[in-house]
């Protein structure tokens, strides 16, 4: 079998380092794993993509002759590379069993005002890859009810557009107590009805059931190997 992961969140809720810590552990569990940088706009990666768009294209570059700030260069970036190596990427990926890893960018209109990245998972799962979506939420926004939810409906749109099995992982809970989060996550908000709305929709489509991500646990790794093997039904 063939596997794709895309490791998506909001800007800064640590997608790279997280597909920096998924390739390490793949290559200590002697799991054959490729990885992709799909952002034009980063400057540092943690690891070595073995394709990088910024090879093709970067946001710097979009900006120097187009008339775009950085988020519009971003965005212009990506779109003109799923444009044109949307083919050459899916004829180049067909390794028997293996793991392909996709740094995706963070910047949400790529999930609602655009399908490139759905297209691509779609072009995967017709050469055979299984292919997940990892959302990750940055811990530390997640301090008070309106942010959760707020957190958590980003969390749908992308989940709607990539139409792929998701998982949500709340990262750097080495900055928060986990409890406190878990609380908020279960106060039904019954002083405000709008909330408790949001709120009872959000339970019902199993939103709350978030793992949470800590990088200074030895278990880290091991944990989202796990839910991404479940969410592939691995070895089933
Ligand atoms: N404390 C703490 N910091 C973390 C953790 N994971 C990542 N970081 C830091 O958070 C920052 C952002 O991490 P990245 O992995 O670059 O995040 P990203 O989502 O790829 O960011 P963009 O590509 O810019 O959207 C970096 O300074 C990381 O070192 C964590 O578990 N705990
Ligand atoms: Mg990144």
């Amino acid at each position: 079998m063939k596997y794709a992961v895309f490791i998506t969140g909001a800007a800064g809720s640590a997608k790279s380092t997280t597909t920096h810590l998924l390739h390490e552990h793949y290559q200590v569990i002697h799991r054959r794993c490729t990885v992709f940088n799909l952002d034009p706009a980063c400057d540092y990666l943690p690891y070595e993509p073995a394709i990088d768009i910024r090879d093709l294209v970067t946001a710097q570059e979009v900006q120097d002759f187009v008339q775009l700030g950085p988020n519009g260069a971003l965005i212009y970036a990506f779109q003109h590379f799923f444009k044109n190596e949307r083919e050459f990427l899916a004829e180049n990926l067909d390794y028997e069993d293996d793991f392909l890893i996709f740094d995706c960018p963070g910047q949400i209109e790529l999930y609602v005002q655009n399908d490139d990245l759905q297209r691509f998972a779609a072009q995967l799962q017709r050469k055979g890859y299984e292919c997940c979506c990892l959302y990750l939420i940055d811990s530390t926004k997640l301090t008070e009810k309106k942010s959760i939810l707020t957190n958590l409906l980003i969390s749908q749109c992308v989940q709607m557009n990539m139409r792929l099995p998701f998982i949500l992982v709340a990262s750097k809970c080495d900055l928060v107590d986990e409890n406190e989060i878990q609380d908020l996550l279960e106060d039904d908000c019954s002083d405000n009805e709008f909330y408790t709305e949001l709120n009872a929709l959000i339970k019902a489509q199993g939103l709350t059931e978030i793992n949470y991500l800590r990088w200074d646990s030895e278990e880290a790794a091991g944990m989202l190997q796990g839910e991404i093997d479940h969410a592939f039904h691995f070895g089933e």
